[in-house]
Parts: C-alpha cells; sequence; structure tokens
C-alpha cells in the first residue's frame, strides 16, 4: 500500500513538474519574440544526429543477442526432416534479416541527410509507378518462394507414412500424456470413448473391453443404470427436485451409451480382438517413450479433453490434438539420445513432448521423456516390454537372448523399462517386473477416472 502511495505522488509531480517545464519554455520564447513552434537549426541538427546515434546502438543490440544468444536459437535438430526445415527457417531469417537492416539503415540515414536546412525546400514526389511494381513485385516473389517450400515441407511431414513405419497413437489428457504402440502387428487397436472405463483409460475396443464397460454401466452398484432406477424408485428415499432431474439426466444419458455400446458390440469383429491386446501402453511422465533411430513414425494423436498440442521441440515436430478427432504426422529421429548428448555436452539431457497450448492449470507439467535408441537397444527394450514377466516363464520364440539380455542389464539393471501391453493391463495379469523407481510413478491401473461411462451425476 505504502509504495503504491509513493508511486501515485511520483506521478503527480512528474505531471506538474512537466506543465511547469512547457510553461517555462512559451515564456523564453515569448522573451527571445519567436513561436514557440519554431524550432532552431541547431536543434534540428542535433536531432538528425541523434538518428544515427539511435540505429548504431539499435543495430549493436540486435547483434549482441544474435551473437549471444545463436542467430535462431534453435540448437540441433534430430529429425532428417528437422534438418531441412531448419534450413528453411535459415532462409527465411536471411530474408527477414536482409530487409529488415537495409530498411532501417535507409530510415534512420535519411532522416540524418534530409533534415531541414533553412532556404531548401523540400521536394514534392507524390508517386512513381515503377517504385510501386517493384516494392510490390519483389516481397510477392520472395513470399512465394517461402511458401512454395514451406507448403513442401509440410505435405512431407502430413503425408502418408512409408509401410515399415511404426505406428503410435499419442492421447493427450488434462495433465499426461499416455502413448501406445501398435504393438507386434503394428496396428493400432480401435477405440471408442463409450467403452473408457477404470481399466480402459484409453478406450480400446475389443469383446472384452465391450462387455466389460456394458456390464459396469448396467451393474455398477453405485452408479450403474440398475442401482440408479432403483434408487429413484426406492418410496424410502426423498429427493428434492433438483437432486431428481440430475439423477434423470444422469440415467438417460447412460441408457442411451449403453444402447449404443449394445450395439457397437453387435457390430464388433471378434477377429480384430488380436489388434488391440499386444497394443504396449506408455503413461507419461512417469514412464518414457522409447524410439529407434533412423526407424520412420507414424503418430496419431487423440485428445480426451480440450484441444492440446503435441510439441517435440529437437524433432521440430507439432501437431494439436482435437477432441473427437485424430491427426497425425510422421518423422524419422536421425540422433540416439547418447548422440545428443554428446552434442549438447550435457549428460543429462533427454528429448521431451510437451504440450505447446495452455489447457489449465497444470498445463507446465503435461510432458513426457522420449529416449531414441540404437536399434538393437530399441529391438530389445520392446520386446521385454511386450511381455513384461520373467524371461524363464516367457515362450521359447519369445525369450530374450543373451545379447538382448546384456543390453538390458546395461541400462536398466535388474528392472525392466516400465510399459505394458494392454492386454496385462486390463486382464490384470500378473504384474510385469516393472521398474526404474521414478519418483511419483504409477502404473495406468489408477484410481476410477473422471470421464469413464457411468457419469458421476452431475457432471
Ligand atoms: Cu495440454
Amino acid at each position: 500500500m505504502g509504495s503504491k502511495l509513493i508511486f501515485l505522488i511520483v506521478v503527480v509531480l512528474g505531471v506538474v513538474a512537466i506543465a511547469q517545464l512547457v510553461r517555462l519554455y512559451e515564456l523564453s520564447s515569448k522573451l527571445r519574440k519567436r513561436g514557440e513552434h519554431e524550432i532552431s537549426n541547431r536543434d534540428n541538427r542535433l536531432n538528425a544526429k541523434l538518428m544515427l546515434a539511435f540505429m548504431f546502438v539499435f543495430f549493436g543490440s540486435m547483434i549482441y543477442l544474435m551473437v549471444n544468444y545463436g542467430w535462431t536459437g534453435r540448437g540441433v535438430a534430430a529429425t532428417e526432416h528437422g534438418e531441412r526445415l531448419d534450413w528453411l527457417m535459415s532462409l527465411n531469417m536471411i530474408i527477414v534479416l536482409v530487409v529488415f537492416f537495409s530498411t532501417n539503415f535507409l530510415l534512420f540515414l535519411f532522416a540524418f541527410k534530409y533534415v531541414k536546412k533553412p532556404g531548401v525546400r523540400a521536394l514534392y514526389f507524390p508517386h512513381s509507378t515503377k517504385l510501386e511494381l517493384i516494392w510490390t513485385i519483389v516481397p510477392a516473389m520472395a513470399l512465394l518462394v517461402i511458401i512454395v517450400l514451406g507448403l513442401i515441407e509440410w505435405d512431407n511431414a502430413t503425408s502418408k507414412a512409408k509401410e515399415d513405419a511404426i505406428v503410435v497413437e499419442l492421447y493427450s489428457k488434462q495433465f499426461d500424456w499416455t502413448a501406445r504402440y501398435s504393438g507386434k502387428d503394428n496396428t493400432l487397436g480401435k477405440f471408442d470413448y463409450k467403452v473408457t472405463s477404470d481399466k480402459n483409460l484409453l478406450g480400446i475396443v475389443n469383446s472384452e473391453t465391450l462387455d466389460y464397460a456394458i456390464d459396469k454401466l448396467k451393474n455398477d452398484t453405485l452408479l450403474g443404470i440398475d442401482a440408479m432406477e432403483r434408487n429413484l424408485n426406492n418410496k424410502n428415499k426423498i429427493y428434492s427436485v433438483e437432486e431428481r432431474e440430475k439423477m434423470m439426466t444422469t440415467l438417460h444419458r447412460n441408457e442411451e451409451i449403453y444402447r449404443l455400446l449394445v450395439q457397437l458390440k453387435n457390430r464388433h469383429d471378434k477377429s480384430l480382438d488380436a489388434q488391440s491386446w499386444d497394443d504396449i501402453i506408455v503413461a507419461g511422465p512417469a514412464e518414457k517413450l522409447y524410439l529407434c533411430v533412423d526407424q520412420e513414425y507414424e503418430f496419431n494423436f487423440r485428445s480426451k479433453d480440450v484441444i492440446h498440442s503435441a510439441f517435440f521441440p529437437n524433432f521440430r515436430a507439432q501437431m494439436n490434438t482435437v477432441p473427437g478427432q485424430t491427426t497425425r504426422f510422421k518423422f524419422t529421429p536421425n540422433k540416439t539420445t547418447a548422440e545428443m548428448r554428446k552434442i549438447k555436452n550435457d549428460p543429462k539431457f533427454d528429448y521431451s513432448l510437451l504440450c505447446n497450448k495452455i489447457c489449465g492449470g497444470s498445463h507446465y507439467k503435461m510432458y513426457m521423456l522420449i529416449e531414441v535408441l540404437e536399434r538393437d537397444e530399441y529391438n530389445a527394450v520392446m520386446k521385454a516390454i511386450d511381455l513384461g514377466s520373467d524371461n524363464a516363464t516367457r515362450p521359447k520364440d519369445d525369450q530374450l537372448t543373451e545379447k538382448e539380455l546384456t543390453i538390458l542389464k546395461k541400462k536398466f539393471g535388474d528392472a525392466l523399462p516400465a510399459a505394458h501391453r494392454f492386454e496385462t493391463l486390463f486382464k490384470g495379469a500378473p504384474a510385469p517386473a516393472v521398474a526404474p523407481v521414478v519418483e511419483g510413478a504409477e502404473g495406468m491401473v489408477a484410481p476410477a477416472d473422471t470421464a469413464q461411462v457411468a457419469a458421476v451425476p452431475g457432471k
């Protein structure tokens, strides 16, 4: 409060001081018998020189910033297309900088050169078609080049991925990312929000998840349709009008979802079940997403609640994730995490996936770490995640080889990377030897989720 008062007094006194100065200037002009709008030649020349001085300070500070923070501040790109995007970005910067320095140089130079001189009249120069043409056509050509090159890159990032690209889904919600690898068949199991449940946060569709969702919606002891009907019809329970209305709305909504789920089940093709069971789920930020170097990835993005944006700064990629719609793009990492650590001279460096849309209060916490591995490391990690449990209990043809075990041992010690086959998660089979102990780590079997099918009344 005290500082605000002092600030106010300073402002008021400042205004008073300026008013007094203006008054003083008017009086002195009157004494010198000159109108106060007339500026002396000395003042004009001083202003002209100050213009030039300002230009040097302006350019100097610009160059200082560029030298100190890197001329674009981006660092090294870690994808194939990222290197081309950087080239394009540099081209843009060169064009912008040439225009910036030349036009500002002329602006300040002319202010200096054409300072008002006694007895010299300004040239009247109303129009030049030639000049108009030049400053329309030249920027238009420059823009055309930039836009066409940009569109080629955009098309390249969003066009269809190669046949052997690995498909990964990224599911965003307030405030974390969940990744889903498509598993051995490289096909993601289908999804539908109506199948979402406490055991199936991504709403993955197969015969069993459908049955589970239908059963839960009908028979849940608290929020199931049957329980709600029983409560509404119970003569011993008294509800206010609002309570009753709320319950009725929820009941009607759940009945509608139930009807749709039954339809979904009737249409469901059981032969597709295998597509979803082998999907591997990684729940960030406690768990890491592993990628293979020089391997193309096709990313599909989904959002549960609001618009988020998947931003991979080092991979030079960003895509909005939109509720009710799947967005996608592809990229090929070309530097492993180990290589990048060397380049950056930072042994703790990790690639990351961030959210780049202000999506709510904990937006800043919404990230997932990514590790890019050599192919043999990657294969060992994915194989280990796939079946999880003890190597000895795996089917013969799925056992980890000596070499793979050595790689895993070196990387993770006695534990396996934390990630889960959807089958293991849903069926609650013995948990895999999950392990890198990460602060605050939690598996996918989280407490009941707010948007599960059996909606909470009033939500
Ligand atoms: Cu977000």
